[in-house]
């Protein structure tokens, strides 16, 4: 709960709140110029991520981020800028769908009542809104581009079905997409998830793999966002050699970054998904087959990070019956089946070098196998390695690939962590994947794409595929979206043949629906195309997006794949900005932190879950947006006091009355009064710059006490001042300007001041501190400080306190601009 108000009346901030708000609609202040060429202001694009609207509405930590974001937005708008600022609804998917579910309602019927909830309440927070550039993702008009997208990547080749295993609850009966799954069991039931193939759509996202890996590098991006989506591509560079199986003509290759280890590989191992293993079973030649598929059955039920996990026990089945022939030593090895090796990344299949391999190692001790040592420890040479003995790690990689190249058993291969993007979710709330499949066409070979028969895009006319209002939504069950059993939806005619087709019923991922969002805001109005190329033009990449950092990977990839896709395809255009490569939406990317109560985190079963209303109703949006700039840095995040919130309250208060009367019009002092405004702004100007919010608030906090200590301030230092608090309490900067200070345009398209580098040079020296003669600090002193002064800060020092550890001193020599020295 929050503590009581201690509003004094003076500034009624609810009236204030509202009347602003109007005003600045009637305006159009923060309704950018889109159209046209650029005006007298340079475009800036400042985008937030959008949220999804949640059971409770606002979190204070969206508003946390969406006030961050804001005070960035304004303060470029005050540096001259024509600050397109938009907002709206990533409505669609999941999460909305299981919320509507829980309470018993329809997610159409959910979306409509959380929409005016999040709007309300977006509109009460004061941030700058672009209203008349809003969007739902689940709205017609835009998934109808979202479709629309889809085909167009269909059309390129980078849309494609392929059969994989899907996370299944055997409880709820329904497929979990991979968020829903917390540690191998269903986030909602508590049930073991378990695997289930079924026919996908993926998007090819491993074609840019290495692009996106590259331009990584030239990302203005928080740094540990960089890294994860470095470490999510996750290149390595290795070899792949080819095991042959003794007494067959077939082999297994694996996929290795140690190919100079070959000479130590005792053993190879193959995933349970290996498809070498089912055909070895079927035909007869595994003389334990029965066991082996016990042990493929119960692997292909785990996830996949039970399976890497680090202090797994390391299970797995010898295959007998089989050998493999290690192509360096001509020895024949034993052949395993292991769930620590995976089937989706590299071959599905390793060779097991347990000297030089931790996992491989524990595998062997826990199943005596053989280990032999091909590195020396004491000078990382080869040995045991025939020719090879001798050489570093480095040579023997290259020597020994290219020899087992020359026959034909070895290359040389770069291999990603990425997979490709799965696209299709067997849910209702989500927009339908708008493809069509024709069975005539099928049979005789035709279809859009050469590798998929019968498969084709719903044409651009029949755009969009609506989904269609139907009161079963909940999955079935059955593996299938409810769709499939929806007639009058999947029934279709053939595009190409006009035979009877098939609808596709899978809807797709709400990760879609975001991948694109800022390229549709400034386009809203467009009816029959997605975008505008001339506001593309005008207004892209994104000049600041801001968002959290546990979009590190998903989203913040996929939005880029797209926007580099879209570039390729010639249906995005937008120049280069600050170094960031062609085509990448994003050059500037800021992680804001997160925002704790009282030391823990937000949950409504503590119930210390902040509500931003009931704050704003009790001390006004501005107050909020100050309190949660004041916490701690930006990017860091902090932890959420109530009693704190008072503070700043109370200098919101202080700054009204100081500003608002009109008998301090003078200060004691002008010379100090300039210095102490211009140092003010310097530093408000850098670190709102930099995002540090909190310390330029502390700046304006020590700004409004040295103005009151003077006893006022003229007119002009205090509209200095207004501008200054401006972007962190837009309302009552904007009351006092137009209100006070008598001015008729909003304070938020003024320009922001500037500071007389004179007045802010810091004239400060250090002086070192001697206790008998022996220098035992230093302290920074203003130049003109008088000796009084001088010897109280030197004698205060912790460090020199803890010297004199209570002695009085008998002498105190000063040497000014040089020295104090303490003797006792
Ligand atoms: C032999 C070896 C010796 C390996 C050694 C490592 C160290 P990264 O860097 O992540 O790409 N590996 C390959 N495919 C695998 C799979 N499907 N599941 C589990 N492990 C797999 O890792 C590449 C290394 O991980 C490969 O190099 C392989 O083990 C293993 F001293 O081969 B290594
Ligand atoms: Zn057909």
């Amino acid at each position: 709960m929050p503590p009581k108000s201690n509003r004094s009346g003076r500034y009624d901030f609810t009236k204030a709140e509202k009347k602003w708000r109007a005003v600045w609609q009637k305006e159009g202040v923060y309704e950018p110029k889109l159209k046209g060429a650029a005006g007298k202001r340079a475009p800036f694009y400042n985008l937030m991520m959008f949220p999804y609207p949640s059971a409770e509405g606002l979190h204070v930590g969206n508003m946390y981020a969406f006030t961050g974001s804001d005070v960035y937005g304004r303060f470029m708008r005050m540096q001259g800028r024509d600050v397109f600022e938009p907002i709206g609804l990533d409505g669609f998917g999941i999460h909305s769908e299981n919320y509507a579910m829980k309470v018993g309602t329809h997610p159409a019927k959910q979306a409509a009542t959380s929409e005016k909830r999040f709007y309300e309440q977006l509109q009460s927070i004061g941030n700058g809104f672009a209203w008349k550039e809003r969007l739902e993702t689940y709205d017609p008009e835009y998934y109808k581009w979202t479709q629309w997208i889809f085909t167009r990547l269909f059309k390129a080749g980078l849309a494609y079905r392929k059969k994989q295993a899907v996370n299944w609850c055997p409880k709820d009966q329904t497929v979990l997409a991979d968020e829903q799954v917390e540690g191998g069991k269903c986030e909602r039931c508590g049930a073991v998830v378990e695997k289930r193939e079924l026919e996908q759509w993926f998007f090819r996202i491993t074609n840019y793999a290495e692009r996106l890996l590259q331009n990584t590098e030239k990302l203005d991006w928080t740094e540990k966002v960089r890294i994860a989506q470095r470490n999510w591509i996750g290149k390595s560079e290795g070899a792949e050699i080819d095991f042959r199986i003794s007494n067959s003509q077939q082999s297994i290759k694996v996929f290795t970054t140690r190919p100079d280890t070959l000479f130590g590989a005792t053993y190879l191992v193959l995933a349970p998904e290996h498809p070498f293993l089912s055909a070895a079973i079927d035909k007869g030649i595994v003389k334990n087959g029965e066991e082996v598929w016990e042990y493929m059955k119960a692997a292909k039920a785990k996830s996949e990070e039970e399976r890497v996990a680090e202090n797994k026990e390391k299970t797995g089945v010898e295959v007998k019956g089989l050998k493999a022939v290690n192509p360096a030593t001509g020895e024949e090895i034993p052949v395993w089946v292991a769930d620590y090796v995976l089937g989706g990344y590299g071959t599905g299949a390793i060779m097991a070098v347990p000297a030089h391999d931790e996992r491989d190692s524990e595998f062997a001790k826990t199943h005596d196998l053989p280990t032999r040592t091909v590195i020396k420890e004491e000078d990382g040479l080869l040995i045991h390695s025939d020719s090879f003995n001798g050489l570093t790690v480095d040579v023997a990689k290259e020597r020994i690939v290219a020899w087992l190249a020359e026959k034909n058993v070895a290359e040389s291969k770069t291999q990603y962590r990425l997979r490709d993007w799965l696209i299709s979710r067997q849910r209702y709330w989500g927009p339908p994947i708008p493809m069509i499949f024709c069975e005539a066409c099928a049979a005789a070979k035709k279809g859009e794409q050469k590798n998929m028969p019968g498969w084709y895009a719903v044409p651009d006319k029949d755009l969009p595929v609506k989904l269609p209002m139907v009161k079963d939504f909940r999955p079935h069950g059955t593996g299938e979206s409810p769709l499939a059993s929806v007639k009058s939806f999947y029934e279709t005619k053939c595009p190409a043949c006009r035979s009877k087709a098939r609808r596709e019923t899978d809807v797709s991922d709400t990760f879609l629906d975001s991948a694109w969002y800022y390229l549709r805001y400034p386009n809203v109005k467009e009816k029959k195309r997605p975008w505008d190329p001339a506001i593309i033009k005008k207004l892209f990449p994104v000049d600041m997006y801001i968002g959290g950092a546990e979009h590190s990977v998903l989203h913040l990839l996929y939005v880029r794949f797209l926007a580099l896709a879209l570039h390729d395809m010639k249906l995005l255009s937008f120049p280069e900005k600050d170094g960031a490569p062609i085509g990448e939406p994003f050059p500037t990317f800021r992680a804001h932190g997160l925002i704790i109560k009282e030391g823990a985190k937000m949950s409504k079963s503590k119930g210390n879950v902040v509500n931003p209303d009931e704050y704003i109703r009790k001390f006004g949006a501005d107050t909020l947006r100050m309190y949660l700039m004041f916490l701690a840095p930006f990017e860091q995040g902090g932890d959420f006091r109530d009693q704190a919130v008072l503070g700043i309250s109370r200098f919101l208060e202080r700054v009204s009355r100081f500003v608002g009367d009109a008998q301090n019009t003078r200060s004691k002092s002008e010379v100090e009064e300039e210095k102490i405004i211009h140092r003010t702004i310097k530093k408000v100007g850098e670190d709102i710059a930099s995002l540090h919010y909190n310390t330029a608030i502390s700046a304006l906090m020590i700004c409004l006490n040295g103005l009151e200590e003077l006893g006022g301030a003229s007119k002009e230092t205090k509209e200095m001042f207004v501008k200054l608090i401006a972007p962190l309490a837009p309302y009552l900067s904007e009351e006092l300007w137009r209100g006070a200070l008598g001015h008729k345009k909003s304070v938020h398209v003024e320009a922001w001041p500037k500071h007389d580098e004179r007045q802010t040079r810091e004239e400060t020296i250090t002086l070192a501190v001697q206790v008998n003669s022996k220098t035992r600090a230093n302290i920074m002193v203003p130049a003109g400080m008088d000796e009084t002064e001088v010897r109280e800060l030197a004698l205060g020092d912790e460090k020199v306190r803890a010297i004199l550890n209570g002695q009085k001193p008998k002498r105190v020599i000063y040497v000014p601009g040089r020295l104090i020295n303490i003797v006792v």
